[in-house]
């Protein structure tokens, strides 16, 4: 049998974690022959702890065959012990009268906190996903503070976005979304995002060609894949967590055990790649293998695209500047 693998969950106590911890305890994120060993992280506050021994109750309770051993901590620097995976859920929500100025500053301070207990007791391979928000500027931020791991195991979550796209083209061509390949979601994961199918195919035919419609890209595609998540809190009264914890499985998932030549997207540091500057955490196509993934190249950015594409980088670039007196 395989060794356990540590899967380090910060906010697990939370919304996404009461999805998450279940599907990876079952095998889904490391495949059905890998055991897995949780390792919980909640604010030191006695209410997120007592809440965070319940979940840790219930998943006792569903004796998963898969799972090694699950332990809950409050602090970063023994929940990230000798970590191989780190989902980074846990985040400052933005409170009543509270400037985007402030939020960022707020999370800049857990994430760098949190970058700096993951250079100091993770493994040395430990592959890190950002989940909270603001997710890209959250995990540049967790990359700057561990400058003793490798900076491409810092990744942020677009898959959402990517999954979101995935099923609204889906439904407009009338195919399952699994006929539809070559898909992808460039820069940050705000309603800036710029999703784009002009490269996409649905069983070998070009998307582009079948929905030949710019209007409904410009003023329903992308608009409803950008303000997806303000669709669900209208809806439901909650943010999005369930198909967050669905993609973090995903994103994750692919990354570890390859997408045999498909793209997907995952927010990752850019390596100047299509003009985005270096370091900048960025969602862009890539295709992955025995664990590492790959920008793809060579791809044609036409002008409405490029417009896009800026957009969406000089909000990222001002998230980051306006942090940088906290990361350097
Ligand atoms: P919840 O508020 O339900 O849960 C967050 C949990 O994190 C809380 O239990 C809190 O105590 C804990 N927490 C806060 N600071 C922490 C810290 N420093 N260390 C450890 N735990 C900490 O939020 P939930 O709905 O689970 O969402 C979590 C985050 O995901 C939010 O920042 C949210 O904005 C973000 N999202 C990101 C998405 C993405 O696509 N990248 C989509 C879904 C979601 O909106």
């Amino acid at each position: 049998a395989k060794a356990p693998k540590r899967v380090a969950v910060t906010g697990a106590a939370g919304q996404i974690g009461y999805s998450l911890l279940f599907r990876i305890a079952n095998g889904d994120l490391l495949g059905k022959d890998q055991p897995v060993i949780l390792q919980l992280l909640e604010i030191p506050d006695e209410k997120a702890q007592k809440a965070l021994k319940g979940v840790i109750m219930e998943i006792d309770d569903c004796a998963f065959p898969l799972l090694a051993g699950v332990t809950a901590h409050s602090d970063p620097m023994t929940a990230f012990k000798d970590a191989d995976i780190a989902l980074l859920v846990g985040a400052r929500p933005r409170g009543p009268g509270m400037e985007r100025k402030d939020l960022l500053e707020a999370n800049a301070q857990i994430f760098t906190v949190q970058g700096k207990a993951l250079d100091a007791v993770a493994s040395r391979d430990v592959k890190v996903l950002v989940v909270g928000n603001p997710a890209n500027t959250n995990a540049y931020i967790a990359m700057k503070s561990a400058p003793n791991l490798p900076a491409k195991n810092f990744t942020a979550m677009l898959r959402l976005d990517h999954n979101r796209a995935l099923s609204q083209v889906a439904a407009k061509i009338g195919q399952p979304v699994s006929a539809i390949e070559k898909l992808c979601v460039w820069g940050n994961h705000s309603p800036t995002m710029y999703a784009d199918y002009r490269f996409a195919t649905a069983d070998g035919k070009a998307v582009k060609d079948l929905i030949n419609d710019q209007v409904w890209n410009k003023d329903t595609f992308l608009p409803t894949v950008g303000k997806r998540g303000a669709a669900i809190i209208e809806a439901r009264g909650l943010s999005s967590a369930a198909s967050a914890a669905n993609a973090a499985i995903d994103h994750v998932h692919d990354w570890i055990l390859g997408t045999n030549g498909k793209w997907t997207t995952m927010g990752v540091p850019s390596d100047g790649s299509y003009g985005i500057p270096e370091g900048t955490m960025f969602g862009f196509p890539v295709t992955t293998e025995n664990g590492e993934y790959k920008i793809v190249q060579g791809l044609e950015i036409d002008e409405f695209s490029q417009e896009r594409i800026n957009i969406t980088l000089k909000e990222l670039s001002e998230e980051r500047e306006g942090v940088k007196h906290l990361v350097g």
